[in-house]
């Protein structure tokens, strides 16, 4: 699963912002659009809620050969076995991250500067989530990134890249031909009354 992921459309989930009833429908509906990859990014709920939550999530991606990445939580994605782990740079550090999954899990890492990237890619990352690229009112703590320092990025690191924060069927278009692998969103597909057609539209929209 590690090799040949396929970043084009990564749906971060956000069960305070999904019109659906369920997290697994919101997931569902996104993998029917053409999501390729889906994190599970849950801020509020107990280790017991989470664990049996990925449990679910996981069957679901799964049956689409799609990679299930958990947030934050290295014990959570040891414990269901997940695809690959997503640390922010308050999070574990990614070598100390690197060091205790098995080397066929996915680890993602959060940068929003050309030292973290680089940094990161040192430490063994797999892929990195660069954002803020533009305002977005799903996540308070956001450092924006400038288009520039993308650019510098993509220079400066092999790896994957995907590209969050304010990633929507208008300012996807920013980032066509400047070498990233793929959108990362959240509300442009969980937030909107028919999930898996604003995933499908973003999906069509990216790769025209
Ligand atoms: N990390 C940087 S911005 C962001 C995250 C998780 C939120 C992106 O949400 P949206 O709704 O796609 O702008
Ligand atoms: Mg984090």
């Amino acid at each position: 699963m590690k090799h040949g992921i396929d970043y084009s459309l990564y749906l971060c989930t956000d069960r305070g912002l999904m019109t659906s009833a369920t997290i697994e429908e919101s997931v569902e509906a996104a993998l029917k659009g053409g999501a390729t990859v889906v994190q599970l990014r849950e801020k509020d709920c107990s280790s017991r809620e989470f664990y049996e939550l990925a449990l679910r999530v996981k069957r679901i991606t799964g049956g689409y050969k799609v990679p299930l990445i958990i947030n934050d939580r290295v014990d959570i994605a040891l414990a269901v076995h997940a695809d690959g782990v997503h640390i922010g740079q308050k999070d574990l550090p990614c070598k100390v991250v690197r060091a205790v999954v098995p080397p066929e899990m996915l680890v993602g890492v959060s940068a929003a500067t050309v030292a973290e990237a680089v940094q990161a890619e040192a430490d063994g990352a797999d892929y990195l989530g660069v954002g803020a690229m533009f305002a977005t009112s799903t996540k308070t703590d956001t450092r924006p990134v400038t288009m520039e320092t993308l650019l510098a990025i993509r220079q400066a690191v092999k790896i994957p890249i995907v590209v969050i924060g304010g990633i929507n069927e208008r300012t996807l278009q920013a980032f066509k031909g400047t070498g990233v692998d793929g959108i990362a969103v959240v509300s442009a597909i969980v937030a909107k009354p028919d999930p898996e057609a604003a995933a499908r539209e973003l999906l069509r929209l990216w790769k025209m």
